[in-house]
């Protein structure tokens, strides 16, 4: 019998906004579904969004999903930077266009504020998108 850390709610937003944006999303959302003790709750519908942070740049497809796992966060976040790399994303400067972006928006009721751990991410209060995307996602919180 496993005794890890108790299965916590995790909400991870993805977002795509250069080659087959929708393909990326979907083996996002596949891959975050095989992740070790962790089980795929619910996702929100895929919408495109206009790019924020003012850099031309093409529109975005964004989602989220909710997960429980019982990743510790930074395991969990570790294991978002490999779906990143393994879907081809290069990372240059802040802000610019990505194959695959994967972004933990909350983690619980953790709260965190380290430069490689920010929680909840704080995104979550300048994009309406987000709030929207985590309202779909209320019936699976239980
Ligand atoms: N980091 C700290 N906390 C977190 C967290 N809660 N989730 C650290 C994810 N990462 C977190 O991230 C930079 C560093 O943040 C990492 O080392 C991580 O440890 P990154 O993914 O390497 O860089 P990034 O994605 O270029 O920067 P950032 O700040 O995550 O930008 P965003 O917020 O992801 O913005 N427009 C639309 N419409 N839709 C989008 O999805 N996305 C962006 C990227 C810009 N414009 C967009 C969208
Ligand atoms: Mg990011």
């Amino acid at each position: 019998m496993s005794t890890g850390p108790a299965p916590t709610r995790a909400w991870v937003a993805l977002g795509s906004n250069l080659g087959d944006r929708a393909a990326r999303l979907a083996a996002a959302r596949t891959a975050l579904a095989r992740l070790p003790d962790t089980v795929l709750l619910g996702a929100s519908q895929v919408e495109e969004t206009a790019p924020l942070g003012g850099r031309p740049q093409p529109p975005y497809l964004n989602q989220m999903v909710l997960l429980e796992t019982a990743l510790a966060p930074r395991a969990l976040l570790a294991e978002l930077h490999r779906i990143e790399a393994a879907a081809g994303r290069v990372r240059r400067e802040r802000w610019a266009s990505r194959t695959l972006d994967l972004d933990l928006v909350r983690y619980g009721d953790v709260h965190a504020a380290e430069p490689d751990l920010t929680l909840p991410h704080p995104g979550l209060a300048e994009r309406d998108f987000w709030r929207r995307e985590m309202e779909e996602l209320t019936p699976y919180v239980r």
